[in-house]
């Protein structure tokens, strides 16, 4: 559809005009600075000067995690080592880390839109955020941090772990909000439990949760059990960190700041540009960076753009949530299972709680599928049995895969202070 659009086709960014000049300037930038993309832009018959429209963002070829990869460690940097002040880098499961570096302007935008995403869903100049993502090499941490003090609100920058102790400052401070993984607020409330603190006892208002995936469920239980709105931020190392869409107080999807990351959907089979509405993989383009500017890059996360007004009345285009990604997936005796589509299924089981694992082996060259979950409460063995036989014939009704529905007791399974580890995949393959 985009294909057949007229060349002010994308109007559902906040300002085309803007956008399509960075876009521009960006892409020059990028041909005369990093030789890796230089080759790969002359390969596919681009000039500097070739891009002179939104438009004509389809003919850039993709980027994608490997290229950073195969880069590795600031291969594909396109400013000089002088002007980078910071490295940060993200865990990949395996091998070595992502490594993104900034320059001064980009901790700026670093700040700026982490500044507009806190604003977005109410933290205001003299709040205090209590900041509980991790310091240190992910972005999360620091990327709030530097969001908060550009907004005029006071840092205490807990970061994750030392449950008790992230309590007694939330009690004893008056944190309005509080930010952090999904997983690890879980963890929290679990530990205030423990220590027999209410949330009246508390001062929160807003949590800020994200970094992984996480449920409309989840989000009740924490919204319930921290007395809290509930907003979902969204972001990638490779783009800048957190900040590239949060939700507003509208909650019908996350605003990205489209004036600095320029959104496409695409399929990620066919690399088709999709049409707003349709679900894909998310590509971003990073308008403005200085020092490690990517264009097109693959996000490998589902989502899809939603381009019509928001009631907030901002006008950036939001995205869906992400429920999955595209490495997720787990091909289990040739039957595809996102794990987010587990969660799904045991949702609809009050007795069970969020916390679950998915275990795939393979045992004589078959697959086998086992689903830990842990019991909300103490039950009787005959209970437990019960309950698993019918979590297990619900899986095989909506899933079409047979699995050993395992329950555990409460707290068993381990807990995260960062992004939480869903699925053990033992097959070599
Ligand atoms: O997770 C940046 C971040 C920090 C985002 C704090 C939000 C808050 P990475 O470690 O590079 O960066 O991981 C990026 O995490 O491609 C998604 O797959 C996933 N992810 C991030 N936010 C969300 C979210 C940070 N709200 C990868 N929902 C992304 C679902 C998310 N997945």
């Amino acid at each position: 559809m985009w294909d057949k659009m007229p060349a002010n086709g994308h109007n559902f960014f906040s300002d085309s005009q803007q956008s399509s000049e960075r876009l521009q300037k960006i892409f020059d930038y990028v041909y005369a600075n990093v030789p890796f993309f230089q080759k790969r832009y002359q390969d596919a018959g681009l000039a500097p000067g070739s891009i002179r429209s939104l438009d004509d963002l389809k003919q850039i070829p993709f980027s994608n995690k490997l290229d950073l990869r195969d880069n590795y460690p600031l291969g594909l940097v396109a400013t000089k080592p002088e002007k980078i002040v910071r490295l940060h880098a993200s865990s990949g499961t395996k091998g070595k880390p992502t490594i993104v570096a900034y320059s001064q302007a980009d901790i700026d935008l670093l700040a700026e839109v982490c500044a507009r995403s806190l604003a977005a869903c109410g933290v205001r100049a003299g709040d205090i955020l209590q900041n509980s993502f991790g310091y240190g090499l992910f972005t999360g941490g620091l990327g709030l941090h530097y969001g908060a003090e550009r907004l005029g609100a006071t840092v205490l920058p807990a970061s994750s772990g030392q449950s008790q102790k992230q309590v007694m400052l939330l009690r004893d401070l008056g944190a309005r909000a509080l930010a952090c993984t999904p997983s690890y607020a879980l963890n929290l409330v679990c530990t205030m439990d423990e220590m027999g603190i209410e949330p009246d006892m508390l001062n929160l208002e807003i949590g800020i949760f994200g970094a992984e995936p996480w449920s409309e469920k989840l989000r009740e239980e924490l919204q319930a059990r921290l007395k809290v709105s509930a907003f979902d931020i969204y972001g990638l190392s490779e783009i800048i960190g957190p900040g590239v869409a949060i939700e507003c107080t509208a909650k019908n999807g996350l605003h990205i700041w489209d004036d600095h990351f320029l959104p496409e959907i695409i399929d990620p089979k066919t690399q088709k540009v999709l049409p707003p509405g349709a679900e894909g993989e998310l590509v971003l383009t990073s308008l403005t960076k200085q020092a490690l500017p990517l264009i097109r890059y693959r996000t490998g996360d589902i989502s899809c753009l939603l381009p019509e007004p928001c009631a907030c009345g901002r006008t950036q285009v939001r995205m869906a949530r992400i429920n999955s990604r595209l490495d997720d997936l787990l091909i289990i005796r040739g039957v595809n299972l996102y794990p987010q589509e587990v969660a799904r299924v045991l949702e609809q089981f009050k007795e069970l709680s969020s916390h679950y694992q998915v275990i795939v082996d393979r045992q004589k060259a078959l697959d086998t599928l086992e689903i830990l979950v842990e019991v909300s409460a103490e039950h009787t063995n005959e209970e437990l049995d019960a309950l698993s036989h019918k979590a297990g014939s619900m899986v095989k009704d909506l899933l079409g895969l047979t699995a050993e529905i395992t329950l555990v007791p409460p707290k068993s399974l381990p807990r995260s202070e960062g992004k939480t580890i869903r699925v053990i995949d033992r097959r070599v393959n």
